[in-house]
């Protein structure tokens, strides 16, 4: 049975992984969250830990009493809340993953085999130069436009680099080079829409905030122009690509991070599908001009033929099902509406 660790396991990602990994079987799931567990999530575990990933001591102990065969880091600060506390980001989203790193890595090498780590990063790596590029650019590959312009893609392009290094290059002046090695594996994430948790602080948050502020029957001020499009995924997409990543084998991997691509809709795309749900809904567009500038730095798509090729992803959940089949199901039954 595979020992796993999940950081931010309360956390909107985390939430899917665990009941995942709990109906797939075969994962001693050892929790860790800042936050105490939602009672949906507090028996799908193994164990849950109430605990800060700066908190080193509290991390060693973790790696003393359980020898981790896979680490799903998912605990970090989103691309809106990091504008507003830049430096706790940092800490947070790059300290936060060094500390994990390094975890994995000393776990590694004591135990002589690798320890796989899973990497949510995003497409906040990527920093198209205007409105104008992003319409021309279209989809984007892995190596294209990687110029971000928030501190939230700048430590998540980075901590893709320590991933590689923790991989390749850890130590490579040592004389002696261990066997136990840290197998990292990124996965560059769109916009990630759930059905049974509200978004904290993503500046894509404006697709989940419209769906849950209608089904609760609230009117709700979207933060973006109609026009603004983005690439996005339901999160059960999200969990089944992060789940089919880690058990890929690693002769079967041409990089270490990968796109992963859904659907693209507009605001207004969107709005059409929610309203169509829940025709009394009141919804007006004030754009926020200064998350509006993130959003059309965003591409309007990514490429994620790698990804396709080399692990067998595909998405279960198209816009048509994702809001058929995931979506519109998911807040009736939250929210107990018709
Ligand atoms: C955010 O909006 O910050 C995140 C992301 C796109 O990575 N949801």
């Amino acid at each position: 049975m595979a020992t796993v660790l999940v950081t931010g396991a309360n956390g909107e990602i985390g939430h899917g992984l665990l009941q995942a990994m709990a109906e797939r079987g075969g994962h001693r799931v050892i929790a860790l969250d800042l936050h105490a567990p939602d009672a949906s999530v507090r028996d799908l575990c193994h164990r849950f830990v109430v605990g800060d990933i700066l908190d080193v001591p509290l991390l060693r102990t973790l790696a003393a009493e359980h020898d981790f065969d896979q680490i799903f880091h998912l605990a970090a600060l989103l691309s809106t809340k990091s504008e507003r506390e830049p430096t706790l980001a940092h800490q947070v989203n790059v300290n936060g993953t060094l500390n994990l790193l390094e975890l994995a890595v000393s776990l590694a090498r004591r135990l002589g085999r690798s320890v796989r780590f899973l990497y949510p990063s995003s497409i906040a790596v990527y920093g198209l130069p205007s409105l104008e590029a992003k319409r021309a650019e279209g989809r984007i590959g892995e190596g294209a436009h990687l110029a971000p312009r928030t501190m939230y893609g700048i430590n998540k392009l980075y901590c893709e680099q320590l991933g590689r290094y923790y991989s390749l290059f850890y130590r490579q002046l040592d004389a002696e080079t261990p066997r136990g090695k840290v197998d990292f594996r990124g996965i560059r994430f769109p916009g990630l829409i759930s059905a049974v948790t509200v978004p904290t602080g993503g500046t894509s948050d404006f697709a989940p905030e419209m769906l849950h502020h209608a089904a609760q029957g609230q009117p709700y001020a979207c933060f973006v122009r109609p026009d603004t499009r983005i690439p996005f995924m339901a999160m059960p997409d999200a969990v089944q690509a992060l789940v089919r990543l880690a058990a890929a084998p690693v002769e079967r991997l041409s990089r270490q991070v990968y796109n992963v691509a859904s659907f693209s809709p507009t605001a207004a795309e969107l709005e059409h599908r929610v309203r169509a749900a829940f025709p009394a809904w009141s919804m007006t567009y004030e754009p926020d001009v200064k998350r509006q500038a993130i959003l059309d730095s965003w591409p309007e798509d990514t490429d994620d033929s790698a990804a396709r090729s080399d692990w067998g992803w595909a998405p279960e959940y198209d816009l048509d099902r994702a809001f058929d089949g995931y979506l519109l199901p998911g807040v009736r039954a939250r929210y107990g509406v018709a």
